[in-house]
């Protein structure tokens, strides 16, 4: 499987900026692309913008969200239909930072699943444990109930795997943590999908580095990473993308 990395900017990014970071990561992109596919998700102001640039040299455009309704009254929102027309391949659906600060549910998540896919947008469904939650040996089973209440049974995207003790602080989860956590949820999307093909990406995401990108990505069945901090710096989205190649 070709493993994928995605530069998740969040709400990081002027157009001078983006311009700038979009442009160094494209100009030495060509030899890894060969090897892994990349997608960067700049903030909404940006899609528009970056989307030549990033389709001339093979890179995939993501957005952070979209809404679950085709259109309407919902002030201050973003359609799957308007991200489709501006060019975006995939989208990240069910940030931790999404459910935090803007209340999104598993129920929801899948509606907005749906939609994205309505419109040919690759979802990436974003599903992690907190830290009380790993203490207390709850994750598989909140990991299970995410899977099942945010993916439809015909669901055909990527999840990414981003347990929150581990987003922006730093510390990214071990090797072990990983590969167990990627068994469960390998064997998960298979009971829920119905099938016994278990090569659908699972990407991981939480304080990757360039210094543990190349152990990360050598975990048996990771198909990738979500980059945060660290894809704000060419430099080392770089060094994370050819981590180990
Ligand atoms: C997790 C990740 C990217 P960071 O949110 O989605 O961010 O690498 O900064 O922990």
């Amino acid at each position: 499987m070709r493993q994928m990395i995605i530069g998740n900017w969040k709400m990081h990014g002027l157009r001078k900026a983006g311009t700038d970071l979009a442009s160094a990561i494209t100009t030495e992109i060509g030899t890894i692309l060969k090897e892994r596919d990349v997608v960067l998700a700049p903030p909404f102001t940006l899609l528009h913008h970056l989307f030549p640039l990033l389709s001339e040299h093979g890179v995939g455009l993501g957005a952070q969200d979209c809404h679950a309704e085709i259109e309407g009254a919902y002030t201050g929102d973003i359609s799957a239909g308007m991200l489709a027309d501006s060019g975006v391949s995939h989208v990240i659906l069910g940030h931790s930072e999404r459910r935090e600060h803007h209340h999104e549910y598993n129920a929801l998540i899948k509606r907005k699943v749906m939609r994205a896919r309505e419109f040919g947008l690759c979802p990436v469904v974003c599903v992690g444990e907190s830290g009380r939650q790993k203490e207390e040996n709850l994750a598989e089973e909140w990991l299970g109930k995410q899977i099942t209440e945010c993916l439809p049974p015909d669901f055909d995207g990527i999840v990414a795997y981003e347990p929150i003790w581990a987003i922006g602080t730093g510390k990214a989860a071990t090797q072990q943590d990983i590969e167990s956590r990627l068994t469960f949820l390998h064997d998960a999307l298979a009971r829920h999908l119905e099938t016994d093909d278990k090569s659908m990406r699972v990407l991981y995401g939480g304080s990757v580095k360039p210094e543990d990108a190349a152990s990360i990505l050598a975990v048996p069945g990771v198909g990738g990473v979500l980059v945060g901090g660290a894809s704000l710096s060419a430099r080392s989205f770089l060094g994370i993308a050819r981590a180990g190649l």
